[in-house]
């Protein structure tokens, strides 16, 4: 007997389908003959939504009037993905939707289709701060995700012609988007500019302009835990009023400058991860939706109080920073406390540091934002006072801590000279009770170098909280035949909230009929990828070869450089004659990526790539033993489509680079095998499904730093191995650019010269462990046991799990009762 603990349905289809008719009707003015599957998507959307209303304002009550302390997520990214089926997931309605939607006429894959993906993120932090959200929910513990409505979230990529990336706008909100509600009357007023008077002994602030920020609320529907939490994004709106005075000066179009500009504040989300450009735009983002988070936070717990006591707002909710984004929020706590609530300085910096804890999600030290205090006098005048005195405050016990004053000015929050600058990393630290990394590695590389001044004074501050994934997105929606299976040999589908259970799974590794159906979930999801590559982008792939995935941002430090070298030179091989294409195992290898559109070396990584998937797509000498494709526009809609298919999946950055990596737990979870170094959370894979399960190559941390400490010179990599020259010589010589030998000509001299994230070190072990991977695939039975065995024991990788972490090391609280 399977034991079923997924939400029951609370209406039947035909219910279902007169909900529909319904919206469709009384909210849209469409007849069921009228409508477009996109009618259908709002109207069952909306149908949905009303299923969740009760538990949602529930929620909210219990959250008020509980005494369970909540946690305010605050992040500029949500990277949420497609919402409809998520939500009919937690509310028990996904077969009666997809039935009734067919007894109206329509195609559910169309109905589904309809939808748009909002794309208000990056990549990792913001899918991280989508699932934490979901885990937060499932769990029952009382939370708000607070960041921005972009109107414009992450660009849409094309390729041009020559396989150049081309960014155009992702405008999400064209079409009638029926998740977020407007609450006009919760809108928020957040001030800029202008400037600080002393008045009657106190500082205060005459902004010159001010926004309104106007909260979109999302459901979070929890998994069966009848909880709907909130996701609420800010939107700028102006303000109906002018400056009068200017006017007078018939001075028009000045006058109404900031009405024009402050609708810009929530207009797009920056496309950079890791280089912060330190625009002005940027601050106001920041300001703005943690200003407005702030004063909700307040509202929300404080109703209808004039003066109240918020001492005791630690015990209220405690705001996790995610990065270095939100971290404007410190000064903005104080300044609120000071400024409007008139608590003195300690009383406030108490309430503060014990209300704000700060995850950071780099090793990159140009990653670690920086803003010039100009900048933030300029725009948060009164903020940038605070800041300094925060300094002050922080440098004075500093100096009680050590006598060591080299230490002590390496540490300063805000630096000295001309153009000092504010570290918002440091700041984060100091206003803070704990900071945490989000890998093992990545936090003990953070306490031994980026951070290290600070571990040593307030070691107690530090910790470590391994990153998860929702399985309910990334397991049960992406694959839904693992699913089946995985319930099937569990014997109950409970594993979907607690997915240590998967570890159940371990003994049927040894079953080779299990092994089996596993091997034919994986071979169904391939050809169901195949055909939608097809559909989708106009790709024939064969699914009878092994696919090998490598997906997610692209940075000269995760290496797909590296992936498509040693390509380039399996190519070469058969091309040489050394191999001939029937030795070759079959590979069918798949890119996403997106890069910053100013990241230049980036741009030609991705044209590099899309040019060698040209040339050995079209080589009639390889066919069938290798292509190559690169579907543009990568975003959570084709990693759930992807992930479930691949066999193989690359992790492959420099050791110490890569904090933690999160898709590395979803293709894990869905029986993919990992080739990858020793970095970020590949290391707790790793040791979970056992070295046997994993196929590691590279340098190690220490290997990296002790080959930067002798000098590290990549010529000699290319001298000394005769493949990897030829590669190289192949894109030098023109192979993939129509015999240009300029296009490609500035990554051949950065690989030859500087070699920054020594892809030519680790070039050798990368393309020697090949033969270990595709001597296992030769025999399925065994490469899928690994497969399976490495789903059995990747449970650890749940967001449910790393929020529980959070929860006993960090936030102090739990469930609601
Ligand atoms: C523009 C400034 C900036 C700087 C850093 C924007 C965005 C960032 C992010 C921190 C980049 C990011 O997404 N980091 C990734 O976070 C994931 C979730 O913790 C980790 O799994 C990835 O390893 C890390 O690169």
């Amino acid at each position: 007997m399977t034991e079923i603990t997924a939400p029951k349905s609370p209406v039947t289809t035909a219910e279902f389908a007169d909900e529909i008719r319904e919206q469709l009707k009384y909210t849209q003015g469409v007849t069921v003959e009228q409508a477009t599957p996109a009618d259908v998507y709002v109207a069952a959307s909306a149908a949905v939504r009303r299923h969740l209303m009760d538990s949602w304002m529930k929620t909210q009550q219990d959250m008020v009037n509980g005494n369970t302390k909540a946690v305010g997520y605050l992040s500029a990214e949500f990277l949420m993905g497609k919402q409809l089926r998520n939500a009919l997931l937690s509310s028990g309605l996904t077969q009666q939707f997809d039935e009734a939607v067919e007894q109206l006429g329509f195609n559910y894959q169309d109905v589904v289709d309809a939808e748009y993906e909002p794309a208000l993120g990056n990549g990792g932090l913001g899918r991280l701060a989508a699932c934490f959200i979901d885990s937060l929910a499932s769990l029952g513990v009382p939370a708000f995700g607070y960041g921005i409505q972009y109107k414009y979230g992450i660009f849409k990529q094309e390729f041009d012609d020559q396989g150049r990336q081309v960014e155009t706008p992702e405008y999400w909100l064209a079409n009638e988007e029926p998740w977020g509600h407007v609450d006009y009357n919760r809108s928020q007023r957040v001030n800029f500019g202008g400037y600080v008077a002393d008045e009657d002994g106190k500082r205060v602030w005459h902004p010159a302009w001010a926004v309104r920020a106007v909260p979109v609320d999302y459901m979070v529907p929890g998994y069966a835990s009848g909880r709907v939490n909130t996701l609420r994004l800010w939107s700028a709106k102006s303000y109906d009023e002018f400056d009068l005075l200017t006017f007078n000066k018939s001075d028009y179009l000045n006058a109404v400058r900031p009405q024009v500009d402050a609708e810009n504040i929530s207009k797009i989300l920056y496309p950079e991860d890791s280089t912060p450009q330190g625009k002005s735009l940027r601050l106001q983002q920041q300001y703005f939706f943690v200003s407005a988070s702030i004063h909700d936070a307040i509202r929300v717990f404080y109703p209808g109080q004039d003066k109240p006591d918020l001492t005791t707002f630690p015990d209220k909710i405690t705001f996790q920073l995610n990065d270095t984004h939100p971290v404007i929020g410190i000064p903005e706590l104080m300044r609120v406390l000071i400024d409007e609530y008139g608590y003195d300085w300690d009383t406030a910096w108490d309430i503060t540091t014990r209300t704000f804890n700060y995850t950071c999600h780099t090793l990159l030290p140009e990653a670690l934002e920086v803003w010039p205090a100009r900048l933030i006098g300029e725009l948060l005048p009164r903020h940038m006072e605070i800041i300094y005195q925060i300094n002050d405050h922080f440098l004075a016990e500093l100096s009680g801590k050590t006598r060591d004053k080299e230490k002590i000015e390496r540490m300063r929050i805000v630096t000295q000279g001309d153009d000092p600058q504010v570290r918002m990393a440091y700041l984060a630290v100091a206003g803070g009770s704990h900071v945490n990394g989000v890998a093992e590695l990545h936090s003990q590389l953070l306490k031994d170098i980026t951070l290290k001044d600070f571990s040593d004074l307030y070691g107690e501050k530090f910790t470590n909280v391994t990153n998860g994934v929702t399985p309910r997105r990334f397991i049960k929606l992406a694959n839904p035949r693992l699913s089946d299976l995985i319930t099937e040999g569990l014997g109950t589908d409970k594993w979907l909230s607690d997915l240590e259970l998967l570890k159940g799974l371990e003994p049927l590794a040894q079953d080779d009929e299990f092994v089996k159906k596993f091997a034919e979930v994986k071979r169904a999801n391939k050809v169901d990828f195949a055909n939608y590559a097809k559909r989708e982008y106009g790709f024939e792939m064969n699914p009878d070869t092994m696919f090998n995935s490598m997906i997610k941002r692209l940075h000269e430090y995760k290496r797909q450089s590296l992936k498509i070298l040693a390509l380039i030179a399996r190519y070469a091989d058969i091309k040489n004659g050394n191999m001939s294409a029937d030795d070759v195992l079959p590979r069918t290898v798949i890119f996403g990526a997106k890069s910053a559109p100013g990241y230049y070396m980036a741009k030609l990584t991705i044209q590099l790539i899309n040019n060698v998937a040209r040339v050995v797509n079209n080589d009639p000498d390889v066919k069938g033993a290798l292509s190559v494709y690169f579907p543009w526009n990568y975003n959570v809609r084709l990693a759930q489509h992807l992930i479930p298919a691949t066999d193989l999946d690359e992790q492959i950055s420099q050791a110490g680079k890569e904090a933690s990596g999160t898709g590395n737990m979803k293709f894990a979870l869905n029986g993919a095998l990992t080739v990858g170094t020793l970095d970020g959370a590949n290391v707790e894979i790793r040791e979970r499904v056992g070295a046997e399960n994993f196929f590691l190559f590279g340098m190690t941390v220490d290997e990296v730093e002790d080959l930067y400490a002798k000098g590290y010179g990549p010529a000699a990599y290319y001298e000394a191995d005769p493949r990897l020259k030829q590669a190289i010589d192949m894109i030098s010589d023109g192979t993939f650019s129509n015999g240009d030998r300029n296009t490609f000509a500035p990554l051949v001299a950065d690989w030859l010269t500087k070699d920054y994230f020594m892809t030519l070190a680790d070039f050798h072990s990368y393309t020697a462990i090949q033969a270990d991977i595709e001597a296992l695939y030769r025999t399925p039975l065994e490469w899928h046991r690994k497969a399976l065995i490495n789903v059995a024991n990747s449970g650890y990788f749940s967001s449910d799990r790393s929020i529980e972490d959070y929860l006993e090391r960090i936030w102090m609280t739990g469930p609601m009762d």
